[in-house]
């Protein structure tokens, strides 16, 4: 009998260990709203840039609406090492959930919302800002801007 308790105290103590890995684990595994390449210390100096969502839309011969988002402007220029601010305002579209290819970057930009993206890059080359939604021109896209480091 006194044998029986034990081992059930043992499987409370293993479903207790699991619980604790498993939070453990969904916390390193978690994904941060805007994380950066660097993160530039918060309250320093950084150049701004803005952007805007906007939409394309038509209507071709044959009667059917098409339509593309964009981020606008679609290619900006940084400096390796430079702290820059991207203030991304939502103007076209209810959500653009976004990535920067090749980064941890990731965020969302909402209508009449400014979604602010803290970045500084390491390595130069040119970076893609993909709105995760919008990929491709068969998802109302391509939603991709061009950042290129120099
Ligand atoms: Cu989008």
């Amino acid at each position: 009998m006194r044998f029986y308790v034990i081992k059930k105290q043992n499987l409370f103590l293993i479903v207790i260990l699991a619980i604790v890995v498993a939070s453990a684990s969904l916390w390193f595994l978690r994904t941060p709203e805007a994380e950066t390449v660097v993160t530039p210390d918060t309250g320093e100096k950084m150049r701004e840039i803005h952007l805007v969502t906007g939409e394309f839309k038509a209507v071709t011969e044959a009667g059917k609406e098409i339509e593309s988002y964009r981020w606008d402007p679609g290619v900006i220029f940084l400096e390796k090492d430079e702290k820059v601010a991207l203030n991304i305002y939502g103007i076209n579209g209810m959500e653009h959930p976004f990535e920067i290819e090749g980064t941890d970057i990731r965020g969302t930009v909402k209508k009449g919302e400014e979604t602010i993206v803290p970045v500084q890059f390491k390595e130069e080359g040119v970076y893609r800002l993909i709105c995760t939604i919008h990929h491709d021109k068969n998802s109302n896209g391509p939603m991709i801007a061009y950042i290129v480091v120099d």
